[in-house]
This record gives structure tokens, sequence and C-alpha cells, in this order.
């Protein structure tokens, strides 16, 4: 079965993701486009996907008759009206994340996917599909012993003006919050926020870099790095202090090189390029189980966690070196 997809935001991921179940997945096409920004759709139809509809509002493109499922590119803010939507309809959602921009936002979609009774949302954590981080968790289930403390970092060259403080954790750390719980089995209890000078590099609406510190129910400490002015390249570090042993996240695979009195490694600068391979294992997850009518890979619940201890963090931000506890609500029967 070919799922016919619909892609609401057409910007940099929807335009990259729709280039992927066109011309390198298995099982899907797209045939539905929309973005507030007409010319982006259009855009992506001519290069991308051109049997495909451009809908005026992604409502519509949900509605459509000839839509089976939908993935939601879209900036954060209007993901959740989306999804919202799509589960009304009965459709399969890929979500970017976040799920939501505020834990209440994602709340709702928790409950209107918990009252449709079968999971229809994936959200985009794709690190739990990179080789890498599969290959680390698998160490620290059978070889590090239980662990103790993580050392992480996540840093992007540069950031546009628009990109504020509290986004380090919305749209960045975020990331982290997700991967860690998966990585750890674990979630959080307490969040706690460090700042250094900033960078000379940054902008007056952004303190940059930051350390998020993250304590988890079975005791393990967190520490992040948010450095998203670093200059030198998109840089993911993460190392996993063991009861026996250190576990570290690979570098991703580069040409060594010895050349002029040096020995060296290329360094990543975009994240399109460091998770190139997980962002299609993720999807092709996605099409498999939309073939089907349902979704699988980290759920709403997930993007709803993820929300929660976001929101934390800014507190934290606000509340420099305060320890700010994190509490939610049961886990729902379908999210077992
Ligand atoms: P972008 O700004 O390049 O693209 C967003 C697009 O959505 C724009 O074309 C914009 O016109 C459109 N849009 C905004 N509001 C809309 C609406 N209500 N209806 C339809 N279209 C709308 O942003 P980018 O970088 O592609 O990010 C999009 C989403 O993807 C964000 O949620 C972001 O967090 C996520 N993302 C995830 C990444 C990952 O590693 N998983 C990497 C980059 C982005
Ligand atoms: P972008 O700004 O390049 O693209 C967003 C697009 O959405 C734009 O084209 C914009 O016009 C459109 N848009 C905005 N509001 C819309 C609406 N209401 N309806 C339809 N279209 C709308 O942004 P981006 O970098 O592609 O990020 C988009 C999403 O992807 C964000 O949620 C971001 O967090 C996420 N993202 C995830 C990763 C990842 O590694 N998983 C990486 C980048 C971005
Ligand atoms: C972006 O939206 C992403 O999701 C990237 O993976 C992350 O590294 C970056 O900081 C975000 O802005």
């Amino acid at each position: 079965m070919t799922v016919r997809i619909g892609v609401i935001g057409t910007g940099a991921i929807g335009r990259d993701h729709a280039r992927r179940i066109n011309q390198v997945l298995a099982g899907g096409k797209v045939v539905a486009l929309s973005d507030v920004n007409r010319a982006s759709a259009e855009a992506v139809k001519a290069d991308i996907a051109p049997d495909a509809t451009v809908y005026a509002t992604g409502e519509e493109l949900i509605a459509a008759a000839d839509v089976d499922a939908v993935l939601v590119t879209s900036w954060g803010a209007t993901h959740e009206q989306y999804v919202l939507t799509a589960i009304a309809a009965g459709k399969p959602c890929f979500c970017e994340k976040p799920l939501a921009t505020t834990a209440e936002g994602a709340k709702r979609i928790v409950d209107a996917e918990v009252a449709h009774g079968k999971r229809l949302v994936q959200v985009g954590f794709m690190r739990r599909y990179d080789a890498g981080y599969v290959a680390l968790k698998e160490a620290v289930q059978t070889q590090t012993g239980a662990p103790i403390m993580v050392h992480a970092a996540h840093r992007n060259p540069t950031v546009p003006e628009a990109y504020t403080t509290p986004m380090a954790i919305h749209d960045t750390l975020i990331h982290e919050i997700d991967v860690f719980r998966w990585l750890l089995d674990d979630d959080y209890v307490e969040a706690r926020v460090t700042f250094p000078r900033s960078c000379a590099r940054t902008h007056a609406k952004l303190r940059d870099p930051q350390i998020v510190t993250l304590k988890t129910a079975k005791g393990v400490v967190i520490n992040t790095e948010i450095f998203v002015n670093c200059h030198y390249g998109y840089d993911i570090q993460c190392e996993v202090v063991g009861e026996d042993g250190i576990a570290r996240l690979p570098e991703p695979m580069a040409i060594q090189l010895r050349l002029g009195a040096k020995l060296q490694n290329a360094i990543l600068t975009d994240w399109k390029d460091r998770f190139v391979a997980s962002y299609d294992v993720e999807l092709q997850d996605f099409l498999k189980a939309a073939a089907n009518g349902t979704a699988t890979g980290p759920t709403s619940w997930d993007g709803y966690m993820a929300a929660v201890t976001s929101d934390a963090c800014v507190v934290g931000q606000e509340r420099e070196g305060e320890a700010i506890a994190i509490s939610y609500p049961a886990r729902p029967a379908l999210y077992a």
C-alpha cells in the first residue's frame, strides 16, 4: 500500500521530509502540501512533488479525502492545532518537535489520542533512531553497569536573531530531554540552570551558553551544555558514566586526514547532515505504521513529558541556580 501523505509546513525540515518520502523511502507519496507562505509549498511541489495539491490551510489538507496521513513540520506554535485536527479526522500524524509549545497543549493531544483509543501520533524525536544512540543504549544496558551520571553537549554553529533564551530549551535541549529519558529508561524529577558569562557572538535576547542539570527518579544526574553560537560546527556529545565503566556516543564517520603537519577529522556544521540517517529511519517507521492506520515510535506521552520538563527548565532559567521540581500525572495505559 502507498500511504498518501500531506505535509503542513514546507520550510527547511518539511521540504527535506517531503524529499525523503518521494525520493528515498518506500511506501509513501506526497499528495498534498500547505504552508502559510504559499510560495514555499508551490516551490516544494515544483521541485519534489509535482502531482501534489497545494491547500490554503492545514485544516483543508487534513480533511482532503486522498490524504491518508499527515506530517506537521510548520513552526512549533502551530503544531497543536494540526495534530488535534488530524486525531479528530482519525489520520496518523507525524509531528516535528515540539509536540506543543506548552505542557497544557501537549496534554490536550494526549487526552484526545487516549479518547480516540488508538495511537495516531509519532513525535519527531529522531535521535532514538540514530545508530550511535542505539549502540550507546545497548552498551549502557549490558556493559557499563547502572548509570550514575551523563555529561552531554548540544552545540550549533550559529542561530538567527529570532532565537531567544527559552528556545535553547524548547527548540534545542528538547532533543536531549527526550533521548535521555529513553536512553536511561527513567523520568526527571528536578531541573536546574546555570549561565556562564555569555559568549561574544550571541545577541541581546539570548544568553548563550547555558548549562542544564537534570536529575532523574533513579538518581542519575545529567549535565548538558547548550551552546548555539559555538562557531566551530554542529556537535553533539554524550558520555554515560556507569558503575563499571563509561560509554561514549560515537563521532559521525569522517575521513581522517594527515595534512599540513596535522591529524584532522572534519566536523559537521548542520543538523540535517548529522542526523540524516535517523530522519530516514523514523519516517520509514511512520509510513509502515500509517499503512495500518496507526503510529509507532516516540509517543504523544513522550512529547508531553518533554514539554513538562522544558517548562521546568525555562522556570529554571528565570531562577538561576534553583532546583525546580518536575511533576506529572500517571502515564495512561495507551502508552504503557
Ligand atoms: P522553517 O521555518 O524552515 O519552516 C517552517 C515552515 O512552516 C515555513 O515554511 C512556514 O511558512 C510554515 N508554517 C508556519 N506556520 C504554518 C502554518 N500555520 N501552516 C502551515 N505552514 C506554516 O522551520 P523548520 O526549521 O523547518 O522547523 C519546522 C519544525 O521542525 C519545527 O517544529 C522545528 O522544531 C522542527 N525541526 C526539527 C528538527 C529535528 O532535528 N527534528 C530540525 C529542524 C526543525
Ligand atoms: P522553517 O521556518 O524552515 O519552516 C517552517 C515552515 O512552516 C515555514 O515554511 C512556514 O511558512 C511554515 N508555517 C508556519 N506556520 C505555519 C502554519 N500555521 N501552517 C502551515 N505552515 C506554516 O522551520 P524548520 O527549521 O523547518 O522547523 C520546522 C519544525 O521542525 C519546527 O517544529 C522545528 O522544531 C522542527 N525541526 C526539527 C528538527 C529536528 O532535528 N528534528 C530540525 C529542525 C527543525
Ligand atoms: C533545530 O530545530 C533542531 O531540532 C536541531 O536538531 C537542533 O540542533 C537545533 O538547535 C534546533 O534549532
